[in-house]
């Protein structure tokens, strides 16, 4: 078994905004939808909020000494919008914009690679109050205006820009009625959904045209969550079936914006909620990428079923499945093989990045009091041994982008889930590497499944 990646694979980690940042009310920061969200009693477990979060904004310098001690050789990490345009729009708030100069120039002099999201939920607010957020294609035109403006504040030093991280959680989840609980908190219906995602892969196309336009050098893609299709077994028949799954059951997203088209079964299937469209509006959303960043985290079992009118079947998992501590995470390791394999054989994509694995585990401390996250060591050590099957057998994955570098504010789980490889005490913001940093340190600096 093939345990080295090939010489060049990126080895980073991976933060958002508001996950991480804090500060949320200094040097002028405008509020994000997950300000008011997590401020609205009942939407967050323990009525957590990120106004301090790991306190990032004033710590940048101890996590990029971090960072470099760690071996690593990229970072990726998202800017919140309302730091640098409080409003979303208008005049800019250069205290903000200053931060992230100091915060990649850090980056730089330790020699790691900054990989910057444009957006990774933290919508500013007045966009929603205004306009109802990404139901409004003002939103999406100042989207476009925000990544033009920061491609060309740091096309000097920055090389690779993601638009936009995972559309489903600020789409079906934030605008939709479903269970989940991601800010806005809306409840449209499907028709309206569907116009949301829309207007998303709208905001993405006009971003990637922005970025190349402002900084024509740089490399521009997104960091999606595609749904990873699996074969339950690995014959021709279920790969070929899981191949088509992965391609259907992504349609509205992934596929749209690699193909330019909604494929007939999602139209067929959304009927008279389907989305409104123009041929104009589907050139754009697949403006050609240069990369596909892939966040991953666990599969759908796919079968070939002959019976059924798609050929294929999503299998359930069983009340053993085995799961991580977020009990969502259901291990699938082959992940990590099948959906860069789907997306270079469908897309001929040669640039494949996972931008986001990782799991949450709860703190395990040994005699010593060392955090010792054999779990996480084994759920990370058979994601690569899998990634690295991949790159042997050819498959254009160039990178490997752990989520998480710090343990954070984990969405409407607050800071029940932890997912970094490095421990923070939200009391005192102390920074513990875990058993984790220690083993991922090793493999980036041996490019080899250890
Ligand atoms: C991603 N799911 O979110 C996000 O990009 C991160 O901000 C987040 O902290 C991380 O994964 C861990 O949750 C997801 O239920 C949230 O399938 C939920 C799912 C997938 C991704």
């Amino acid at each position: 078994m093939n345990r080295c990646f090939p010489e060049g694979f990126l080895w980073g980690s991976a933060t958002a905004s508001y996950q991480v940042e804090g500060g949320a009310l200094q040097d002028g920061r405008g509020p994000s939808v997950w300000d008011t969200f997590s401020h609205t009693p009942g939407k967050i477990k323990l009525g957590h909020t990120g106004d301090v979060a790991c306190d990032q904004y004033n710590r940048h310098a101890e996590d990029i000494a971090l960072m470099k001690k760690l071996g690593l050789g990229a970072h990726r990490f998202s800017l919140s919008w309302s730091r640098i345009f409080p409003t979303g729009r208008g005049a800019v708030n250069q205290k903000g914009l200053d931060y992230y100069r100091r915060f990649i120039d850090g980056l730089r002099e330790a020699g790691i690679d900054p990989w910057v999201t444009l957006f990774h939920w933290d919508l500013p607010q007045s966009l929603q109050d205004d306009f109802g957020g990404w139901q409004s294609r003002e939103t999406v035109k100042y989207f476009a205006d925000y990544c033009g403006f920061v491609a060309s504040a740091f096309g000097d030093t920055v090389s690779n820009f993601m638009t936009i991280n995972e559309f489903m959680c600020f789409t079906d989840w934030a605008y939709g009625a479903g269970e989940e609980n991601y800010a806005p908190g809306g409840n449209l219906d499907r028709k309206g959904v569907n116009m949301v995602r829309h207007n998303a892969l709208l905001a993405h196309g006009m971003g990637v045209q922005a970025i190349r336009a402002a900084a024509p050098s740089a490399s521009v893609g997104l960091a999606e969550n595609a749904l990873v299709c699996v074969p339950v077994i690995e014959t021709k028949p279920h790969i070929d079936a899981a191949r088509k799954a992965y391609r259907e059951m992504n349609a509205h997203f992934l596929t749209a914006i690699m193909e330019g088209k909604y494929l007939d079964c999602y139209l067929e299937e959304q009927g008279a909620d389907a989305p409104e469209f123009t041929a104009e509006e589907m050139a754009v959303i697949s403006s050609p990428v240069d990369f596909v960043g892939h966040n991953m985290y666990l599969a759908h079992h796919i079968e070939a079923d002959p019976s059924s009118s798609s050929g294929y079947r999503v299998l359930p998992h069983s009340a053993s499945y085995p799961h991580m501590h977020a009990h969502w995470i259901k291990v699938s390791p082959e992940i990590t093989y099948w959906a860069p394999r789907f997306v270079h054989e469908l897309w001929n994509v040669e640039n494949i990045y996972i931008t986001e694995n990782g799991c949450a585990c709860p703190d395990q401390l040994d005699d010593s009091g060392r955090i010792c996250d054999t779990d996480r060591i084994f759920y990370l050590r058979n994601h690569l041994l899998s990634a690295a099957r991949a790159t042997s057998e050819g498959i254009p994955l160039k990178g490997y982008f752990c989520w998480s570098l710090l343990d954070n504010f984990e969405w409407a789980d607050g800071y029940t889930y932890r997912f970094g490889i490095v421990h923070v005490d939200f009391e005192t913001l102390v920074r513990t590497p875990k058993m984790s940093a220690e083993y991922l340190s090793l493999v980036a600096s041996e490019n080899k499944v250890l």
